[in-house]
């Protein structure tokens, strides 16, 4: 009974983390989908496709934290599971992080302040100031000392650059010790100067540009956001390599439509 228990420990251990940290940390490119519809089932189906990560969106869904831990379970480490938390607020970062996320991505981060608070919540001491707690991630506790020690080193920490504000700080930004990647926020960032989608006007090109040098720089792998393949190939070819494209919810649209016009037209 001890060595069953033994060996079901270490194959815990060893299976408790994913490789995505490694495969992140090479600028290795890692394609992903979004996933903002509260269905265990869809990401279930996503999760035998093939992306090596998934996107939760908990800044724009109405799914719930226990949502996204039963979308978690479903997707049974497919793919690594990177929530976005609604905002950069210590309690949204400890309940993602507690329910399993593999990491999270922070919305609009526009200083180095607001870049380093991020990375106190999601690291435990000495780095930062996570709270401890058993959930899912731990195995509900019964890996707590195991996950605790992997855990400030092999979780992700991703920032979304999606203001001018944070274009602006931008070298201050990637200087913060702790945070693993950057991802811009293209909607967001064109509609701060104004441009609300205009993604191939000068200014906005250049406002990436200029995040794309500083991330290059300091080796900071960088990521991108489009609705379809054609809109992130280009962000590929010039060497982004955290790569989101597409939602579930735009799959579900496209193949109801695909079927629609097929029988009618
Ligand atoms: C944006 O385009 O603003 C996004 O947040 C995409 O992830
Ligand atoms: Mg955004």
């Amino acid at each position: 009974m001890q060595n069953r228990l033994a060996v079901l420990m270490k194959e815990d251990n060893e299976n408790i983390m994913n490789n995505f940290m490694t495969r992140l940390k090479q600028r290795e490119l890692l394609l992903g989908t979004m996933l903002s519809l509260p269905s265990p089932e869809t990401a279930e189906i996503i999760s035998y496709c093939g992306f090596d990560w998934l996107f939760l969106d908990g800044e724009h869904s109405p799914a719930s934290v226990l949502d996204w831990q039963r979308v978690m379970q479903a997707v049974s480490g497919r793919s690594a599971c990177m929530l976005r938390v609604p905002v950069n607020s210590e309690v949204h970062i400890k309940k993602a992080l507690d329910i399993g996320a593999d990491g999270i991505i922070v919305p609009m981060i526009n200083s180095a302040k607001q870049a380093s608070d991020a990375v106190a919540w999601t690291h435990y001491p000495p780095q930062g100031r996570r709270g401890i707690g058993p959930g899912r991630a731990s195995r509900y506790g019964k890996n707590l000392a195991a996950y605790i020690e992997r855990a400030n080193e092999d979780l992700a920490l991703i920032l979304q650059i999606e203001h001018i504000d944070a274009v602006t700080n931008i070298d201050e930004i990637v200087n913060v010790e702790g945070v693993d990647a950057l991802f811009i926020g293209p909607s967001d960032l064109s509609a701060s100067m104004g441009k609300t989608g205009q993604l191939d006007d000068v200014e906005v090109c250049a406002a990436m540009d200029k995040v794309a040098d500083a991330c290059r720089q300091r080796k900071l792998p960088l990521g991108y956001f489009g609705m379809t393949a054609t809109s992130v190939e280009p962000f590929i070819a010039e060497g982004y390599s955290l790569i989101c494209a597409g939602t579930d919810a735009d799959f579900v649209t496209r193949g109801a439509l695909q079927m629609v016009t097929a029988l009618t037209s």
